[in-house]
């Protein structure tokens, strides 16, 4: 796990090997730990290098281990320390990353030499954590306070250059930076290395340090609402300001196992594994990006009702850009082009939709949205075919258009009534806005800009409403099924969303973008439940969530039941890059697991029992399956309901 060599020139080589990115491990740390002893015990070794194999120096703490019980202590922080004490310099050779406690490591050396292409940084907030082995009281030492705030908070890596110019590395070299490494421990075998222990250096002073950090956490609950491992990090970071070292340690450690045993870091790092997971898809007739092939294109046509607007848009050099990759023997498993996913952000400018045609007689049709300066591309139903397409990074097979689009119906259909009121009680939405509710209301903003007519039009299709609705017909019922004819009223009276300048919200002018509250619909509902003698009753915010989330929840089991999606991860990744799931809550199946399967089938039960005309509500075989084992982690799901014959 780390390999101990004694080198020619009085030197000892330490180098990490943990394919496959070298994290550190119980067994890595114990591997570093005895050979950092065999260097010092041995008189004839002056100074030792530390790399790590394959080209890779360390891409931080086995994030596994979070959920062991060494995460409260990994004692990866007592190692830096014992390197920066040590008597023999020690020098970091390092090449392609030095992330997390790999930079810890990195810091906790006396040099740093990295090769121009290394990446460093500390993403540790990223999944819900802090670098707390030293990191939030090593950094601030070594660069000084705004730039560390900025690199810990953003949790962003960066290359080798500009972390020299910051002062994080000695050296960027273009060779072996081991080589490079080797050749300059020999040259300091006898320097002093005081100056060299980040732990004895005072943080650089700056005027206006509350200033900084009171900007910072403004900042970050702007940038970051609802997530607590941003500010937790500041807070580390101050205490590098306020104590000496082996206070401001301490420090780092409450708050790293504060963090380490919070839900959110919990949901952070299942949705990094399910990322992953994601990316290794394939069918059971063996489908996998590995298998996948290029397709012809044979034609490719835009959809839309603003095209030509669009087209004279300043967005249209990246328009052009886009369809220009399609004809020219495009990679449609390519990741300029075959993006999928409805995207629902409240900050969409310009939508249009492509639709290509393969050699094979497919369609695709994608759907193209402008957000400011960036164009984002994404399918809202591909072919029958089980041609698969990329996702960001996700694969994705057929049965994703399912998903998607019974994802959106349910959210459009069965708990439309409880959607449209929260709507209008604008005081419930913005003490939801930072909650997983948000998504439903950016239904309505997509729906809007997507045209209310579009799903009206489908609705007449199926004989739901206009002429061929029998008459007779019950306004809120079709069948034995509860129906929300609002969208259809909304049509009748002109309000076709955005381009009308009115649907759900009401926009500065046809085609405008800046929308608001529209009083009109308030009165309008006001009038509706009169007419159909609706008792307005106050719904908690519990009820709003349960009914509009567990039913979500209850789809995607029957998704997962009838084999339409191939893992609980895949709809969470789905969720997360789609519809803006908050990260910190890992995604539907992983809110359903922390939540517990036998409260989310008791809670669908009852309203399912209260409102039997919304079939959404009614708990799925695939839920009953797993609850009825208690309430399984979310990894045993797919093993104990038996996986069912996959339709992907
Ligand atoms: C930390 O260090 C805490 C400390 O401050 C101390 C606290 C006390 N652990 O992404 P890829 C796996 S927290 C375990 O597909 P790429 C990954 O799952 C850590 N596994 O490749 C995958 O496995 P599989 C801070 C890890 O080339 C494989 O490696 N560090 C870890 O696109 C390849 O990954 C981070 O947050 C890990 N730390 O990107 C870095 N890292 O093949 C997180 C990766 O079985 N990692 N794996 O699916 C990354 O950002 C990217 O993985 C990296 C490589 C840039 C390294």
């Amino acid at each position: 796990m780390a390999e101990y060599l004694r080198l020619p020139h009085s030197l000892a080589l330490i180098r990490i090997r943990n394919p496959p990115v070298n994290a550190i491990s119980p067994a890595v740390l114990y591997g570093i730990k005895e050979g950092l002893q065999k260097a010092v015990s041995d008189h004839t070794v002056k100074a030792i290098v530390i790399s790590g194999a394959d080209g890779k120096f360390c891409a931080g703490v086995d994030i596994h281990v979070f959920s062991t019980p060494w995460s409260s202590d990994t004692g990866l922080g007592d190692l830096v320390d014992e390197m920066q004490r040590n008597k023999k310099p020690v020098v970091a050779a390092i090449e392609g990353m030095a992330l997390g406690g790999g930079l810890e490591l990195a810091l906790g050396s006396h040099y740093r030499i990295a090769h121009v292409q290394t990446e460093t940084g500390f993403p540790e907030v990223t999944l819900g954590i802090l670098p707390g082995a030293r990191g939030t009281q090593l950094l601030p030492r070594l660069i000084g306070i705004p730039a560390a705030l900025d690199l810990i908070t953003s949790g962003r890596c960066i290359l080798a250059g500009e972390a020299f110019k910051l002062g994080i590395l000695d050296k960027v070299v273009n060779s072996d930076p081991l080589e490079k490494g080797i050749k300059f421990a020999r040259t300091i075998l006898d320097q002093p290395l005081e100056c060299r222990r980040i732990m004895n250096k005072t943080v650089p002073n700056v005027p206006n340090m509350d200033a900084i950090f009171s900007e910072v956490f403004a900042k970050v609950r702007k940038q970051y609402p609802g997530y607590i491992a941003p500010e937790t990090c500041i807070r580390a970071v101050q205490a590098s300001v306020k104590h000496p070292y082996e206070v401001g340690i301490k420090e780092e450690k409450e708050l790293a196992v504060y963090l380490v045993e919070s839900g959110q870091a919990r949901a952070l790092q299942y949705a990094f594994f399910a990322e992953r997971n994601a990316n290794k898809w394939s069918t059971p007739s063996g489908v996998s990006w590995k298998t996948a092939s290029v397709r012809p294109i044979s034609l490719v046509g835009v959809l839309g009702k603003h095209v030509g607007e669009f087209l004279d848009s300043p967005h249209l050099h990246m328009v052009r850009a886009a369809i220009y990759l399609v004809p020219s023997g495009v990679k449609f498993c390519g990741k300029h082009i075959a993006v999928l996913a409805p995207l629902i952000l409240i900050q969409v400018h310009e939508l249009f939709i492509l639709c290509v045609r393969t050699g094979d007689g497919n369609f695709f049709f994608f759907f193209f949205v402008v957000l400011g300066p960036e164009l984002r591309t994404y399918t809202l139903s591909h072919s029958t075919s089980s041609q698969l397409i990329e996702m960001e990074n996700i694969l994705v097979p057929r049965g994703w258009g399912e998903v998607v689009s019974t994802f959106l119906t349910i959210s459009n259909n069965g708990t439309m009534n409880i959607h449209v009121q929260v709507l209008c009680r604008h005081t419930v939405f913005s003490s939801l806005r930072d909650s997983i509710y948000v998504i439903y209301i950016r239904n309505f903003r997509v729906s809007d800009l997507a045209g209310l007519d579009v799903g009206w039009k489908g609705r007449k299709g199926q004989g739901l409403t206009g002429p061929a609705l029998p008459p007779g017909t019950p306004a809120r019922k079709r069948g034995n099924i509860r129906y929300c004819p609002i969208p259809d009223i909304l049509c009748e009276s002109g309000r076709f969303g955005q381009k009308t300048g009115k649907g759900w919200y009401q926009y500065d002018k046809p085609l405008g973008r800046i929308h608001k509250p529209d009083p009109w619909l308030s009165k309008f509902l006001s009038q509706y439940r009169e007419t159909y003698h609706i008792e307005p009753r106050v719904i908690s915010q519990d009820e709003i969530l349960e009914r509009c989330l567990y039913a979500l929840i209850n789809e995607a089991f029957r998704i997962l039941g009838e084999g339409i999606a191939a893992s609980p991860e895949h709809i969470d990744v789905i969720y997360l890059h789609g519809y803006g799931w908050p990260r910190y809550r890992g995604g539907p199946m992983f809110y359903a697991s922390t939540v517990g399967l036998s409260t989310i089938l008791e809670k669908l039960q009852k309203y399912y029992r209260q409102n039997p005309d919304i079939p959404q509500l009614e708990p799925s075989n695939y839920l009953k399956k797993l609850a009825a084992h208690g309430n399984p982690p979310l990894k045993e799901w797919q093993r104990l309901a038996g996986t069912p014959s996959s339709k992907l």
